[in-house]
């Protein structure tokens, strides 16, 4: 019997809106990493942490590998570069239902340089009849080798933890980096400021999405348990903002209603959020506002 301790950390990479967040979530049992239909909903690196009684595994987040467009977007795509050579292993994960395309070819392109175990996980399996699985499989193992391939759901669940027992299993012995408690490395703060960021991208359209940041100005616990949170959110232009307080404040109210809720579920404790707009022109090509709302490489 193997009695040994195995612990690493694991990088989940792959093109936008494959589902690397809902795996993430899906594993830690717990919202900390953010969802939307939309690309580049994950800006920073998360690290997610799963404790077990004989292995750690400490999975990461990253914002999608593309081809960035402005200096946020070459923020992203450095950490999530910069991840690949850290780590234990890689699950370069793919949609079933799109296929191959040139964004993953850009990322196995990417891995070349990569002396790591990567794993094929082909996601959304819920989306495809079974037959369609096999010339799937086939045309992405001519183009790297795998260390082996692995179709999930991570929204339905189907097969994880088969994939979790894999991954483990080759996982090198090594230290328990984390209390088994902890299952994120990020502050509360920024998991708030996240999920507020989340309802906006749920909520709103087109250009809304991608051209706000989310500050945190305060979280104060009142008497009676209750939390009481003051939020901006910078956005780049006067139009957005008023799209973003909408026809009599709709819109806030909105994001506000939703936010507050999964809040409160993270904190388990009443919350009061009061949210503000702020315009801040070109913010996501100011090194000095990216630093300011937390994108630091
Ligand atoms: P990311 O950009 O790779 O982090 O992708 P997200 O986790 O944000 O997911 C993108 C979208 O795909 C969301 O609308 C998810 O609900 C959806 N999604 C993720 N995994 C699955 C899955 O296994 N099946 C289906 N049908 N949808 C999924
Ligand atoms: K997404
Ligand atoms: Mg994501």
């Amino acid at each position: 019997m193997d009695n040994s301790f195995k612990s690493g950390f694991i990088a989940i990479i792959g093109r936008p809106n494959v589902g690397k967040s809902t795996f993430m979530n899906k594993v830690i049992g717990q919202k900390i990493a953010i969802m939307s239909d939309k690309p580049q909903t994950t800006r920073n690196k998360i690290q997610g942490v799963l404790t077990e009684k004989d292995a750690q595994l400490v999975f990461i987040d990253t914002p999608g590998i593309h081809k960035p467009k402005h200096r946020l977007g070459d923020f992203m795509v450095k950490i999530a570069e910069n991840t690949l050579n850290e780590v234990d292993a890689i699950l370069f994960m793919i949609n079933a239902k799109e296929g191959y395309g040139k964004g993953d070819q850009y990322i196995l392109d990417r891995l070349q340089e990569v002396k790591r175990p990567v794993y094929l996980i082909i996601n959304k399996i819920d989306l495809i009849h079974p037959d369609e699985l096999f010339p799937l499989i086939e045309k992405y193992k001519d183009k790297h080798s795998f260390e082996e391939v692995i179709p999930i759901s991570a929204l339905e669940g189907n097969n994880v933890n088969h994939l979790l027992d894999v991954v483990k299993k080759k996982l090198p012995e090594g230290p328990q980096y984390y209390p088994e408690d902890q299952v994120t490395d990020h502050p509360e703060r920024f998991i708030i400021g996240e999920l507020i960021r989340e309802k906006v991208l749920q909520l709103t359209h087109e250009e809304i999405p991608h051209s706000i940041a989310v500050v945190i100005e305060n979280i104060e616990k009142r008497e009676s348990n209750a939390i009481f949170i003051q939020a901006t959110i910078v956005t780049e232009r006067s139009t957005q903002k008023g799209i973003l307080i909408g026809k009599q404040g709709s819109m806030l109210k909105n994001i506000g209603k939703n936010a507050r809720k999964d809040i409160e579920s993270l904190l388990g404790s009443k919350v009061y959020l009061e949210l503000w707009i702020k315009v801040k022109k070109d913010w996501r090509n100011k090194q000095t506002q990216l630093k300011e709302y937390g994108f630091r490489s």
